[in-house]
């Protein structure tokens, strides 16, 4: 099955292109956008960590490794668009236009983390695994309706094609034809399960073609093989032909999550091969002179002094309203939930 889904690359590990004549093809606007939001979200990730490590941040899930296939595929996207991301996701949405106060208040617990930005279509991350495929189809089914050409991507991991959600979602998409991209991160690992432990498939890609829509196995640590496969599968699904499975093959370096210990199942040898995605689009840079050293160092400073503004921006934030516990689940909420809330508060004595 794998020679039907051939994985594609533009530039090897050496950062050299496979076809050096596709040069003509990049701009450099491009490769610079590709670069500094590859290196703004693998530093906001660091940062992430540290936060959580000193007790200023919450329980963390990082994503390093994984910022090719994040940032490759949220450029490709144009503003009115709708993404639905997973807890891993926030290099994509970070990407797309989600704020980054925003995003660590989410990492803080704060359902204000969860409220898209008035000018983007950004769904709250989807912690059940799946759960967002559906939702992704049933968005993009509505702009089909509306007669726009805007599409609807939806993020999810390799363990998440083991669940019930992938099959309706995707499967709905394909009957209704809908402009939807089902962007998988094979990151190699359901936290603790392997992917050859948890299917018997051997590529996601493949998993396509029973729903009767194309399936592309992209190198996921090529960013521009990730950004020139998506505009192709978008290009496709707002020509009105319908969904795509995108599989990005790429791996999660570190932990699934900051209470997570990888040493516990996974050989620390394992991936030490992989060449970083950032480092090997350094190289490419590198190789075909893209590389400006004024430029790299304004843009760290750049990044440096966001992040910064981000955490005192989270950190000032005025504290949580306690009833949002209780509230926002239901429209109309529950006998036994109203019985909760009230004991709550008057144990709070604020009743
Ligand atoms: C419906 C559901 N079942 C189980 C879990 C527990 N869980 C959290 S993350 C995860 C693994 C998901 O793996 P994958 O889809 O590969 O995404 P990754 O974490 O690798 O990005 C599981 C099983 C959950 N959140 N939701
Ligand atoms: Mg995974």
């Amino acid at each position: 099955m794998k020679q039907n889904y051939p994985m594609k690359k533009i530039i090897n590990e050496k950062g050299h292109l496979l076809n050096e004549s596709f040069n003509e093809q990049i701009e450099e606007g491009l490769v610079k956008e590709l670069y500094f939001h590859m290196l703004r979200i693998r530093t906001f990730d660091r940062k992430a960590i540290n936060l959580q490590r000193q007790g200023r941040l919450g329980t963390y899930a990082p994503f390093e490794g994984q910022e090719a296939s994040q940032v490759g595929s949220a450029l490709a996207l144009k503003e009115e668009d709708w993404v639905f991301p997973t807890y891993r996701d926030h290099g994509a949405t970070l990407t797309f236009g989600k704020s980054m106060a925003k995003t660590f208040l989410y990492w803080n617990g704060r359902l204000e983390g969860c409220v898209s930005p008035k000018t983007r279509n950004i769904f709250p991350p989807a912690v059940p695994i799946a759960t967002q495929l559906p939702h992704a189809a049933g968005a993009a089914w509505a702009e089909k309706r509306k007669g726009t050409q805007n599409i609807a991507i939806a993020y999810f991991g390799d363990g998440a094609t083991s669940e019930g959600d992938f099959h309706e979602g995707l499967n709905f998409a394909s009957v209704f034809k809908v402009p939807a991209i089902f962007f998988n991160q094979n990151n190699g690992f359901a936290i603790s399960v392997p992917t050859e432990k948890q299917m018997n498939s051997e590529t996601i890609a493949q998993k396509a073609m029973a729903y009767g829509m194309p399936g592309v196995r992209v190198d996921g640590n090529d960013c521009l093989a990730v950004y020139f496969e998506t505009q192709k599968a978008i290009e496709y699904a707002r020509a009105g032909h319908g969904p795509t499975l995108i599989e990005a093959v790429t791996w999660r370096k570190g932990a699934h999550t900051t209470a997570d210990d990888p040493s516990k199942y996974r050989n620390a040898s394992l991936g030490e091969n992989i060449v970083d995605p950032l480092y090997r689009f350094e190289l490419f840079m590198k190789n075909y002179d893209y590389w400006n050293e004024d430029w790299i160092q304004a843009t760290k400073e750049e990044i440096s002094n966001e992040i910064d503004a981000a955490i005192e921006e989270m950190e000032n934030f005025p504290p949580p309203n306690i009833e949002d516990v209780f509230n926002h689940v239901f429209a109309e909420m529950p006998d036994q939930l109203v019985e909760q809330k009230s004991a709550y508060l008057a144990y709070l004595g604020r009743q």
